[in-house]
């Protein structure tokens, strides 16, 4: 149209940079060797969650064999994976995490 000063194109592109990214949830998995408070601590301290959070969470994995610990952009998501596993690659436990797109 002769009185489009291009806005309207400028306005469709910033909708289209905002659109809110792919989230990632990094899920946790049940094996028979971790100790459960092995668990609940790094639910606490890589997830901020409360003892009484980390504490239902661990006892979802225990029973389901996977839980989720949290859902973060890709980056974090990643960061978290690799943060659970040398924990527990120092601890000498098996406890494994993934992360995975949301939907
Ligand atoms: N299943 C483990 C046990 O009985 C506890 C555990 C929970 C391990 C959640 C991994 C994840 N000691």
């Amino acid at each position: 149209p002769a009185q489009d000063d291009g806005g309207s194109v400028v306005l469709e592109r910033r909708a289209q940079k905002t659109k809110p990214p792919q989230m990632y949830q990094v899920v946790m998995l049940n094996d028979d060797y971790t100790p459960m408070e092995f668990v609940i601590v790094v639910l606490q301290e890589f997830f901020s969650k409360d003892r009484e959070q980390a504490t239902q969470i661990m006892l979802k994995i225990h029973l389901d064999g996977k839980g989720v610990c949290g859902v973060y952009s890709r980056d974090v998501a990643a960061t978290k994976v690799d943060q659970v596993l040398e924990a527990a690659l120092k601890a000498g436990h098996p406890l494994q995490c993934v992360s995975e797109p949301v939907e």
